[in-house]
């Protein structure tokens, strides 16, 4: 069966510089999205994931494009009559939009029937198989996606089965075939940069605003083990990061060919290793790049230090994971390991230092009261970070919370639509999931509605942004808080 895969497209209908096989077209998709954070706050970034994937076929000779129907908004059809060139058909997958990845996958594979529909991202790499008894699903690929899709493709160019590619699970006469994981990459500065050029720049912006904002993963892996969190898992516990010198090469790349003037670290970490850090600050300044940053950092992986030089290198926003004002939730059942007297000194050194802060919450994990959730609005309300961000917990497969709440029943829903953060999917055994949508849209009021808050983006110049924000508070339809 997989013989015919390219025999009949690729062969007869690309011709190009590839090899005497022709260069096959591999399409690459990330289906559109209903989650609150991207269509409430107006918040559309380049997948940076698929960027790498194209990247590296590219590089490796193949032709590549990629549909980004969050900002393309592609009908399904039109979708369809787009790609009938395409050999691979590679969709990406988050649980939110696992369902919509299955919807498009069906609708392509009985369109082009003899296109390979592979299905990537953290969702499928947690489960799998929930993806592979679908008979339009032909194979899986399990994390990190640049390799195992580059030796997917050279195989189906060479109308090989996927036999032995490793960090795949695919189908073959009706049995499901598990070739193993991949390697973590070890040297992420041998990957080239991720190819933004197939992206309709043009359509991403943030709360309304033109993107000149542009994602950057400098590091890969986290070696910490929060329990709501599956990404020390995903991408590997061992923290993996690009050289200093790399990493720059990228933001300069960026500004140059892109434009970009400012830049968004989405590491898990980014200040993990503190010498990093620093070279990277002095790479910057001895460049003298004029580019803004933003990163994530833990409340104990920075120091006063550290926050000069980042500002003295054009950092100018920093995101700390709070989660809960409550020791025994944080520490016990989140098992985040930091205390609210790093989360207080982190948060103030940072503002002193004149750099923004965003800051997460959760509320509605099992054992929480209200008084308990309370806390932690209080306790965000005092901390007073530039921006808060509230989320429910949400337990994603591959997590300690999914797996504890799927085997005692507490999960309220499989639906992975509602997985968002903004939607209660995890049973509470005080409050009704109605009462904790409410309580989630009472935090973002009580944070966002302060007279405080709104003088201070007065003062900063931010009207539209604040504008934005207060709109999407006031204005949004039914429980979906996001
Ligand atoms: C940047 C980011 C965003 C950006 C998205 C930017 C974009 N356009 O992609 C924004 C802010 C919009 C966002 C939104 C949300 N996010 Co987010 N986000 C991230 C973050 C920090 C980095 C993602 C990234 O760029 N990774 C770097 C690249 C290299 O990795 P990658 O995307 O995973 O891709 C690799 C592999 O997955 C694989 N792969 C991926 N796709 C495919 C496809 C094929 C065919 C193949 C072969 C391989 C493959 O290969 C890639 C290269 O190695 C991650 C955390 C993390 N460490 O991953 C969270 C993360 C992905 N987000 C998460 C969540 C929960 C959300 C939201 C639900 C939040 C909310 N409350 O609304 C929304 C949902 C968005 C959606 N549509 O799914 C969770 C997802 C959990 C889950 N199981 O779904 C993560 C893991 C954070 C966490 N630790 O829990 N997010
Ligand atoms: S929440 Fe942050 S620190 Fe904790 S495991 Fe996830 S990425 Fe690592």
């Amino acid at each position: 069966m997989l013989n015919t895969f390219c025999k009949t497209k690729t062969f007869k209908i690309i011709i190009g510089k590839r090899d005497e096989l022709g260069v096959c077209m591999i399409t690459l998709i990330n289906p559109d999205s209903n989650t609150e954070v991207l269509s409430k706050l107006d918040f559309k970034t380049p997948p940076i994931g698929l960027a790498y994937i194209a990247s590296v076929l590219r590089e490796n000779g193949f032709n590549v494009r990629i549909i980004d129907n969050v900002v393309e908004k592609l009908d399904l059809n039109e979708i369809i009559r787009r790609i009938r060139d395409s050999v691979v058909v590679g969709i990406t997958t988050t649980t939110p939009t696992f369902n919509t990845a299955l919807k498009y996958a069906k609708k392509i594979k009985q369109a082009l029937e003899n296109v390979f529909v592979v299905l990537g991202g953290i969702h499928v790499s947690f489960l799998p198989y929930s993806a592979l008894k679908y008979e339009f699903v032909d194979a899986v690929c399990i994390s990190e996606g640049e390799y195992t899709m580059l030796e997917l493709a050279e195989k189906i160019e060479r109308g090989k089965s996927p036999e032995g590619v490793k960090g795949l699970i695919y189908k073959e006469n009706g049995k499901i075939v598990d070739n193993g994981r991949r390697d973590f990459i070890r040297d992420l500065d041998s990957l080239p940069f991720p190819a933004y050029d197939l992206l309709p720049l043009e359509k991403y912006s943030i709360l309304g605003q033109k993107l000149e904002h542009f994602p950057m993963m400098s590091s890969r892996g986290c070696p910490f083990s929060c329990r709501y969190c599956a990404s020390s898992l995903f991408m590997g516990k061992r923290f993996r990061a690009r050289s200093a010198e790399n990493v720059v090469d990228e933001m300069e790349w960026l500004q140059d060919k892109f434009g970009a003037k400012y830049i968004a670290f989405s590491d898990d970490t980014f200040t993990l290793s503190k010498k990093r850090v620093e070279k990277i600050c002095n790479e910057v300044k001895g460049r003298c790049l004029d580019v803004e940053w933003s990163c994530s950092s833990r409340v104990d992986t920075i120091n006063e230090e550290l926050i000069k030089k980042m500002k003295s290198a054009g950092c100018n926003c920093i995101y700390y994971g709070v989660e809960s004002a409550n020791p025994k939730i944080l520490n016990d059942y989140y098992r985040k390991k930091i205390s609210l007297g790093q989360v207080t000194t982190a948060v103030k050194k940072t503002k002193e230092n004149d750099i923004q802060t965003v800051c997460s919450f959760i509320i509605g994990a099992p054992m929480e009261t209200k008084e308990d959730m309370m806390k932690t609005l209080k306790f965000s309300i005092k901390l007073n970070p530039d921006y808060a961000q509230y989320s429910i917990l949400t337990p994603y497969p591959g997590t300690e919370i999914y797996r504890e709440a799927k085997e005692k029943g507490w999960l309220l829903t499989e639906n992975f639509d509602e997985y968002t953060c903004g939607k209660p999917v995890l049973k509470n055994f005080y409050l009704t999931p109605r009462e904790i949508s409410k309580f989630l849209r009472y935090c973002y009021m009580r944070f966002y509605l302060r007279p405080r808050f709104i003088f201070k983006e007065i003062k900063n110049k931010n009207i539209k942004i604040m504008f934005e924000i207060i709109k999407k508070l006031l204005f949004r339809s039914g429980d979906d808080n996001g």
